[in-house]
């Protein structure tokens, strides 16, 4: 550790009260977000989508190489070019390639293959990982961790425009490959998800779900403790 260039870092930290509080605040915050599938069209400004970005851009990531690219698309002749190619990709899926079982999973959510709100959104933010990088001799060099790493910036994306008070979809056309060619990216990326964000249509309704509780998802191996 000696001469490695560390730095000092400080983070606030805040009274049992506080963090209880604040912990309680921000649970409840979070627990408002929904997938949303009715956008508006109206713009949004591009610093705030920069922000966004910046904001998953912040994620940890494997030896930190930050293996993500954010490709935000609000050309329309693009997004109409996307809506068709997951649209082609998606009829095939639900019509031959999705189980039975998966197609009634699917029955509360109301889906099928249109997707016309990938043409009206005000932006597309397509993710793609980078499975490794090339130096300037030209060996490749592969990314640690990349999905779990995009996962977890992903997992940012989505707060983030959740705190700026739009709303998104986790959208997941398979396969994405439309996605590498139509926006040109290189050998090194794949896509990892589409993600439509706006604000939500006025008329913007979601499907009545419940999230799991406490005692579904949240295991305690400290039986010692008494101070619960
Ligand atoms: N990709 C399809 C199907 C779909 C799959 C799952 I798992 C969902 O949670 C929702 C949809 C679509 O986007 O319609």
């Amino acid at each position: 550790m000696k001469d490695l260039p560390f730095i000092s870092y400080q983070h606030p930290t805040y009274t049992h009260q506080e963090m209880l509080q604040r912990s309680r605040q921000f649970y409840e915050w979070m627990n408002k977000r929904r997938s949303v599938r009715m956008f508006s069209s109206e713009p949004v400004l591009q610093e705030v989508l920069e922000n966004i970005v910046m904001t998953a851009s912040t994620a940890p990531s494997g030896a930190n190489k930050q293996p993500w690219t954010f490709c935000v698309v609000t050309d329309q002749k693009l997004k109409r070019q996307i809506r068709i190619e997951a649209e082609k990709e998606e009829k095939i899926s639900y019509e031959q390639r999705m189980p039975q079982e998966w197609l009634d999973d699917l029955k509360p959510f109301g889906t099928d293959w249109h997707k016309e709100f990938l043409e009206t959104v005000p932006a597309l933010i397509v993710v793609f990982k980078r499975n490794y990088e090339t130096d300037a001799d030209g060996h490749k060099h592969n990314n640690y961790y990349v999905s779990e790493s995009v996962g977890l910036a992903t997992g940012f994306l989505l707060a983030a425009i959740h705190q700026a008070g739009l709303v998104a979809l986790t959208h997941t056309p398979s396969p994405m490959n439309f996605l590498k060619q139509i926006l040109d990216r290189p050998a090194n990326e794949s896509p990892f998800l589409l993600i439509p964000v706006g604000k939500p249509h006025p008329d913007t309704k979601v499907p009545d779900l419940r999230r799991k509780h406490a005692g579904e998802v949240l295991v305690w191996y400290d039986l010692d403790r008494t101070d619960k």
